[in-house]
């Protein structure tokens, strides 16, 4: 018989609840944990600095039938009953990182609990990146007041401890941050035409403290792709770990 992921995930609270008396019901639950099917999707996060590159593997998998891709949303992120969030936050970060992180923490649950059938869930980002990425450089550089961290930081907790983020694999898009803003320069989006060399600097050597250096909770574990290299050669890299990136799909 086949479950849907929408049936096993109520049997699978059903049954964390039950307290078995007897043995038969002590083997049932044994071999209902023990089934495949009850594997629920494994989330495949993809982290790295802005234009490292994060989408291009996206769509490099996105077409894979066992993939859901997720991209980051940024077309909600650019128009919020039309207010352009992002366009707003480059121009003074001070006066709106806090509700653009609030926004982007509700977008990234809703990203990490995307319902799918297919086995891979694969998103860009999580709300693991929002908190030592994004959150901390606000925090470093005072962008962000001491009590509206705290808050961001109590969601981010409180989201955490009721597994409303999960993550299985982080994927780290590893770029120089020179390469990184060379992409964003060229790619020329509109929010981002005033984004300093500075700041991309300081995001990559957050990511380096979180993924590489593992100064913050690593929520998985990581694999570190080099993506300095050109998109020819990057689509070779992401064939050769393929199975990798994919868990053992192929
Ligand atoms: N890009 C590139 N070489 C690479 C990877 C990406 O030239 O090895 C380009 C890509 O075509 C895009 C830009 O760099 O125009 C940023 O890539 P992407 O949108 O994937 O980056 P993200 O911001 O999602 O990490
Ligand atoms: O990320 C898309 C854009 O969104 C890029 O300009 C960075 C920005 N972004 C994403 N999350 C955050 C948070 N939490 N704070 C500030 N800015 C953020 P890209 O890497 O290009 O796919
Ligand atoms: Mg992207």
């Amino acid at each position: 018989n086949i479950l849907l992921n929408s049936q096993v995930k109520p049997i699978e609270k059903m049954l964390g609840r039950l307290k078995p008396k007897k043995s038969f019901e002590a083997e049932f639950i044994k071999d209902f944990e023990n089934l495949n099917f009850c594997k629920s999707t494994s989330t495949v996060c993809i982290e790295g600095n802005i234009g490292s590159g994060k989408s291009t593997l996206l769509n490099h998998f996105a077409n894979s039938p066992h993939v859901e891709a997720i991209k980051e949303p940024l077309d909600k992120w650019c128009n919020l009953q039309g207010h352009n969030a992002l366009e707003l936050l480059y121009k003074d970060m001070k006066r709106w990182s806090f509700s653009f992180n609030t926004y982007v923490q509700l977008t990234r649950v809703q990203m990490h609990n995307f319902e799918t059938q297919k086995p891979i869930r694969m998103i860009e980002r999580s709300l693991h990146s929002t908190k030592h990425v994004f959150m901390e450089n606000n925090r470093r550089t005072g962008i962000l007041h001491e009590m509206e961290y705290a808050i961001l930081d109590n969601w981010y907790e409180w989201l955490n401890e009721t597994k409303q983020a999960e993550v299985d694999l982080i994927v780290y898009v590893r770029a120089p941050p020179e390469v990184s803003y060379q992409r964003i320069t060229r790619r020329d989006r509109k929010e981002e035409s005033g984004v300093p060399y500075e700041y991309i600097e300081a995001l990559h050597e957050l990511h380096e403290d979180w993924l590489i250096k593992q100064k913050h909770p690593v929520p998985c574990p990581v694999l570190v792709l080099d993506a300095s290299c050109g998109l020819d050669d990057l689509k070779h890299l992401y064939e050769d770990k393929r199975p990798e990136i994919l868990c053992g799909y192929h």
